[in-house]
Formats: C-alpha cells, sequence, structure tokens
C-alpha cells in the first residue's frame, strides 16, 4: 500500500504567504494530478498557535531567519505563519482536498515546532502519522510539497528511518533554499535512504 503525503501546501507558503517558497504555487496542479495513483492522500498542515515559540516575534530583540537555542536544541525563528484557523494557514484553494483521506495538524505545541510530519522538533513527540500508516497497511510512501528543505525533508528522514519505502517528487517540491539548506537537505534525505526523483 502506497500513500501519497501532500507536505504543507497552505496560502503562508505560496506568493503573497508570510512565509513565501518561490514557486510554491506552480506545483498543485501536477500534485492534484498525481493523486489518482496512490492507496491513499494524506495532507499535512502547519497548525500554529497565536505566539508560537518559532516566531521571531515571540522572542526579545531577534530577527526573523535567525537560529536560537530551544531546551530540544538549535531552531531557526520564522515569521508568524501558519496561524490556526488563519486564512494563511488554509490549504491552497486550487489543492483537491477533497482527496484526502487524512488531514494531519503539526506544529500545534506552543514550546515545540514541529518540521516533520512523524516526530516534533524534539525528535521524540510523536504526531501519531506513524501508527497510522501501520494500521491502514501502509509501507511505501511518496512525499512532495512546501518546503523541500524542511518540512518535506525531515519528514521524508523520518519516513526512511522508520522503515517506511520513501520516495520524493523533487519536482513537485518547493524549497525555501538559505544559506546552504537545500544542500543539507539532499544530503540527509539520500543518506536517509529515500530516494530522489
Ligand atoms: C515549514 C518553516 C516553518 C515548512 C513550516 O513547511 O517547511 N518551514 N514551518
Ligand atoms: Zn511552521
Amino acid at each position: 500500500m502506497h500513500a501519497l503525503i501532500v507536505i504543507d501546501l497552505q496560502n503562508d507558503f505560496c506568493e503573497g504567504g508570510a512565509l513565501a517558497v518561490a514557486g510554491g504555487s506552480e506545483i498543485v496542479g501536477g500534485i492534484n494530478a498525481l493523486m489518482g495513483d496512490f492507496d491513499a492522500v494524506l495532507l499535512t498542515q502547519d497548525w500554529h498557535p497565536k505566539g508560537h515559540s518559532s516566531f521571531a516575534s515571540s522572542h526579545a530583540d531577534t530577527d526573523p531567519f535567525t537560529l536560537t537555542q530551544m531546551p530540544y536544541g538549535a531552531q531557526m525563528l520564522w515569521p508568524d505563519h501558519c496561524v490556526q484557523g488563519s486564512d494563511g494557514a488554509a490549504f491552497h484553494p486550487d489543492l483537491d482536498t477533497d482527496r484526502a483521506d487524512l488531514i494531519i495538524r503539526k506544529g500545534y505545541n506552543p514550546a515545540i515546532d514541529s518540521y516533520s510530519a512523524f516526530f516534533e522538533n524534539d525528535q521524540t513527540t510523536p504526531t501519531g502519522l506513524e501508527g497510522y500508516l501501520r494500521t491502514r497497511g501502509i509501507d511505501e510512501v511518496t512525499l512532495v510539497g512546501l518546503a523541500l528543505d524542511y518540512c518535506v525533508n525531515f519528514s521524508a528522514v523520518d519516513a526512511a528511518k522508520l522503515g517506511f519505502k520513501t520516495r520524493v517528487r523533487t519536482d513537485l517540491c518547493r524549497a525555501i533554499d538559505m544559506d546552504g539548506s537545500l544542500d543539507q537537505a539532499i544530503q540527509a534525505m539520500t543518506a536517509a535512504g529515500v530516494a530522489l526523483d
């Protein structure tokens, strides 16, 4: 059983959004067209409470796109984005959300960010997605979406580490690509055994 996991295809990560990824909306049509090829379609949704600890605005004297130290390690600080219930947190209007079996939200814990669809950034707290996939008999996942160097990367690496056969369709992803983050992500996914195409 093979699932398509669409990562964070939300307004704030597309053109005009609070944390826009260049070319984000270009991939929506291709992703919709792919959905019919899979046994299951899952969507993730970045879903932060107001004042989330990953927002630069929640910390004194910091700017977005700088690193800070959290109890669980280094954390990039972001502009406020994907606030629960906001238009920015909604899916891109053209994404065919009707086909999704499951929408998994992440980043709702005020004190811990969550790039991966499987574990929060403490790399310990599970989102429950692993159990969902296993109980549905899914052993293979293909990931697409935003951003290739953050949430797609961390989700794919965790999927591979958990033993799922994992593929990323990089043509249906777009990256933030800041300070070498895309090169690092490609290396991390390759090292974890993720197939990239
Ligand atoms: C993401 C930064 C912050 C992503 C989410 O979806 O890649 N990046 N929150
Ligand atoms: Zn986020």
